[in-house]
């Protein structure tokens, strides 16, 4: 038993790190577009924004170093990108819709046409190539007017332009898109609720009422994505519309029961996003944070009735790392990652940005995701963020292909373990704009892309070494590892 006849094997991209074209043919502001390129070290990240730097943003027109604005310019060069898709074998293609292309301040009554225009031909292109569409609805990319003139989703109204947003895109895409994603590491926004949910730190007097106001935005997001479930399912009949969480694994450092009981609340800290989307109701988990950090949600009589009922038909995850937890980290060596920085593990190799490969915790997530919800499960993120060197217009990234290539081992014992998973979508098929650095040099894809941290290059498209073993794969439906 190995990978289904139908699996769908691709690639995984998000607007605001391809599309550039950041104020084209109407398009507003977006979070993404305010964040900076962190220029130093390992863990650094440019998550956080102060109300200073956000105004220098805004002010600054079409100057500065915010390499989202112009990302890999894919908004010109999707025609020839999915033609290079296609010749892998993509079956299908993860990308989202940038929120402020269709509604530029998202608090408009009527969508911009050129915005819609534009998604109607990268869908036909995509119809064209043969490659499904994986649609995310939010990608850490809402409007920026919705944080300046709102408190982004820690406001109420937020679920209404959403929600108008989403009935859009389903109204208008329907006809190419069946699979939907809801939000993007829904966790994130305890990481970094600026990008996941416009809350912007220095609002905020207190400590107590910036946490009052994440979990009250993180409610919101439930409550939307329960309704963008409910609308997905009424506007497209046969659409799937899946939860998208952070999935990590995490070890105890050893046996001393109290480090094996902080690496299970941290696993329940984990599962506690997916639970509310895929079993209807706030974990014990949420409860215990609500009460530990004085949080008095404010919500309306039926938004746990809603959260109830539009539950998600099968469960999406990214998937790049393990962590360790332990109950004292002093003097310990640390290593970075996207979840959160944590202990160093002995047993594994860490990337170029210290993020710690563990190909088996996958199959260890894989397991205990399917066991908990048995939904079935769609892998949309995993891959390796490191330093490609051009040499004489090749990339020999063998140590992309070996990430992978076990990777793929763990996914197919999942699957023999009686793993129902709908799909794999490498993160990033292309060289794209880091999420949490922008910078360009952290490249994931099996497509380089001629760009480098400060804009400059040709944006040529050069396949590397690992762009025809992934064909290879894709061919043999993951026998030819
Ligand atoms: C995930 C995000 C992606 C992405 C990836 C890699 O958390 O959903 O958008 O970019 O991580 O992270 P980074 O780009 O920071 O290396």
């Amino acid at each position: 038993m190995g990978f289904s006849k139908d699996f769908l094997w691709g690639g995984a991209i998000a607007a605001n790190q391809v599309e550039g074209a950041f104020c084209e043919d109407g398009k507003g502001l977006s979070v993404a577009d305010v964040a900076k390129r962190v220029i130093s070290s390992q863990y650094e990240t440019q998550w956080a924004i102060s109300k200073e730097q956000l105004e220098e943003a805004i002010r600054c027109g079409d100057e500065g170093n915010y390499p989202k604005r112009k990302g890999i310019d894919f908004y010109h060069t999707y025609k020839n990108d999915i033609a290079l898709f296609k010749e892998m074998g993509f079956k299908c293609l993860r990308l989202s819709i940038a929120w402020s292309r269709l509604y530029p301040n998202g608090d408009e009554t009527e969508p911009n046409q050129k915005g819609i225009d534009f998604y109607h031909h990268v869908f036909r292109e995509l119809k064209q190539a043969g490659i499904e569409p994986i649609v995310t609805l939010s990608h850490y990319e809402m409007p920026l007017h919705l944080v300046t003139h709102y408190r982004g989703w820690a406001s109420r109204d937020t679920i209404e332009f959403f929600i108008r947003f989403c009935k859009t895109c389903f109204r208008e895409f329907g006809c190419y898109v069946a699979y939907w994603l809801t939000f993007n590491e829904i966790d994130s926004i305890i990481r970094h609720p600026f990008t996941t949910a416009g809350i912007l730190k220095d609002n905020y007097e207190t400590e107590a009422a910036y946490q009052q106001d994440i979990f009250q935005a993180l409610h919101h997001q439930f409550v939307a994505g329960s309704l963008a479930v409910k609308y997905a399912h009424e506007i497209i009949p046969a659409s799937q519309v899946g939860c998208m969480i952070t999935k990590t694994t995490t070890y105890p450092y050893n046996c001393d029961p109290e480090n094996i009981e902080i690496a299970q609340h941290v696993t329940m800290l984990n599962l506690m996003f997916s639970d509310v989307q895929v079993l209807g109701e706030y974990p014990l988990t949420a409860k215990q944070l609500w009460k530990t950090n004085s949080i008095d949600l404010i919500m309306e009589e039926d938004d746990l009735n809603i959260i109830k009922e539009y539950t998600v038909d099968f469960v999406s995850f990214s998937y790049y790392m393990s962590m360790v937890a332990c109950k004292d980290i002093k003097g310990m060596e640390m290593v970075g990652g996207n979840l959160a920085v944590g202990a160093k593990n002995p047993y594994l190799d860490t990337s170029d940005w210290g993020w710690q490969i563990d190909p088996l915790g996958l199959k260890i997530s894989c397991i205990e995701l399917y066991d908990r919800y048995h939904k079935p499960l769609f892998i949309v993120e995993n891959g390796l963020g490191a330093k490609d060197v051009v040499l004489e217009g090749k990339i020999h990234d063998s140590y992309r292909i070996d990430y992978f290539r076990e990777h793929f081992r763990q996914m197919k014992k999942a699957i023999e373990a009686g793993v129902e998973i709908i799909g794999y979508t490498s993160w990033a098929c292309i060289d794209s704009v880091s999420a949490s650095t922008s910078q360009m040099s952290k490249r994931y894809g099996f497509i380089y892309v001629d760009l480098d941290d400060e804009g400059n290059g040709s944006k040529q498209r050069l396949k590397k070494d690992s762009f025809d073993w992934y064909k290879g794969v894709i061919a043999s439906n993951g026998e030819m590892l």
